[in-house]
């Protein structure tokens, strides 16, 4: 065993290094131990229970980020981790080497949801971004007949797709991407919400165009009315595929089952995450039809736990929630009641707000407390939030929270920034 730090005696057993770390808590050993690529608020969580979480001493705060939208249904929801624990004594991993008997109708149920023939099951957003990618890529060259090397894939300034390097090589935030080249070639960015723009990038080359329907670290930003239904034209006008990266606006969390749907619009390939796994596990998919999926032959595409049956047992379940329409309804009303709150209660540091159903972003005034600091300050009213570049404080409880928790919500915002 190597010592617990430079210049400690070192300890030969587990039980001795748990026995000095003892003094130690849960945050210092994680400030000790993993690698600093995040800076947390100071709280350690140790139970959650729909919209509410405990921390290490029991105090209790309402979740004000909901794991970035991966907890819609809130913490330990009853119906999923029901399901969760009878596929537990079930079985756990297959690998695709294999079938299993939860994939298959979680596949089904996932494309009927989208209105799509198939889907592609990975774990991670990004791993499920990066499927799309590669779908897309494959597609241009054997079925739009782009040249090989030449596809090329749309962005948008101000994305955010997950942090592989090949996304990140898209990346315009520099905190992203520095120091992690060098990039992949093939991707043209855009500004968010410019259709003269867009136009003007899908050449004879492009592939593909993948948007954030709206677009969530930069702030939950909502594009002009009518983008999307544009993009859509154009795409299909130029045989260039949209896909619409619903990983986090998707499942519930603006008030519809996806983002798209607020402009009618159907893309061809959705990218779902977050939400899909139930905040229990991680569960992401790429879901087309067989023109687009149907570029991948035995070999060519995978992942040791995409597909698993106890992620399709949650994912299955997650879905009986979302056909529920109760979700999106919630988020409609919880979130218009929290920004009639907080608009109405027009609070001194507030600058702006944005957002969509039980989705929203303020902007704090620049000039007074940092969006951190402000976070630091909610967190002492018990309520739980994350700052995104800044000055702006996004918000996104679970959508199982209750009336009364919009209103404490409320009451601690128009507090911190009255
Ligand atoms: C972090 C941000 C949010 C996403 C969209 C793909 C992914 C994400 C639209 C990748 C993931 C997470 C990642 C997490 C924090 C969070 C985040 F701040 F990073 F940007 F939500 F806004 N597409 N977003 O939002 O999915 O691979 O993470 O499962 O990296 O800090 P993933």
């Amino acid at each position: 065993m190597k010592p617990l730090a430079a210049g400690a005696a070192p300890v030969d057993t587990v039980d001795e290094a748990r026995s000095l770390a003892a003094p130690f808590t849960a945050i210092d050993l994680a400030e000790r131990h993993t690698a600093h690529n995040y800076a947390p608020l100071p709280v350690a969580i140790a139970r959650g229970e729909g919209a509410w979480v405990w921390d290490v001493d029991g105090k209790r705060y309402l979740d004000g980020l909901a794991g970035y939208s991966a907890l819609n249904f809130g913490h330990r929801h009853p119906r999923l981790v029901e399901a969760a624990k009878r596929q537990l004594d079930a079985v756990t991993l297959t690998s695709r080497a294999f079938h299993n008997d939860q994939l298959g109708p979680f596949a089904r149920e996932l494309a009927e949801l989208c209105g799509k023939d198939r889907i592609l099951p990975m774990n991670t957003g990004a791993e499920a971004v990066e499927t799309a990618i590669k779908a897309a890529r494959k597609w241009g060259v054997e079925v739009k007949g782009v040249p090989a090397e030449r596809a090329t894939i749309v962005v948008c300034g101000g994305n955010f797709h997950g942090r592989t390097v090949t996304i990140v090589s898209f990346s315009d935030d520099p905190l992203a991407r520095e120091g992690f080249g060098p990039f992949t070639p093939g991707f043209a960015t855009i500004p968010y919400g410019d259709t003269a723009a867009l136009d003007a990038a899908l050449d004879g080359n492009a592939v593909a165009f993948l948007v954030e329907p709206i677009q969530g670290e930069a702030g939950v930003v909502v594009p002009p009315d009518g983008y999307l239904r544009e993009a859509r034209r154009l795409c299909a006008e130029r045989n260039v595929l949209l896909i619409a990266d619903e990983i986090q606006s998707g499942l519930g969390r603006t008030g519809r089952t996806f983002a798209s749907e607020h402009e009618d619009v159907v893309p061809d390939v959705y990218v779902l995450g977050k939400a899909l796994g139930g905040g229990i596990v991680p569960l992401s998919a790429v879901v087309a039809d067989d023109e687009v999926l149907g570029v991948f032959h035995p070999g060519e595409h995978g992942s040791t736990f995409g597909g698993n049956p106890l992620a399709c047992a949650v994912g299955l379940e997650v879905l009986g929630l979302v056909r529920s329409g109760e979700y999106q309804a919630r988020s409609a009303v919880l979130g218009a009641r929290l920004r009639a709150a907080v608009e109405e209660g027009a609070p001194a540091g507030l600058e702006a707000v944005r957002g969509r159903g039980l989705w929203l972003a303020i902007d704090v005034v620049p000039g007074g407390p940092t969006g951190r600091e402000t976070c630091e300050r909610l967190l002492e009213e018990g309520l739980l939030c994350k700052e995104t570049h800044g000055q702006t404080i996004r918000l996104a409880p679970p959508l199982v929270a209750s009336e009364d928790d919009i209103d404490f919500a409320a009451a601690a915002l128009l507090r911190v920034l009255g």
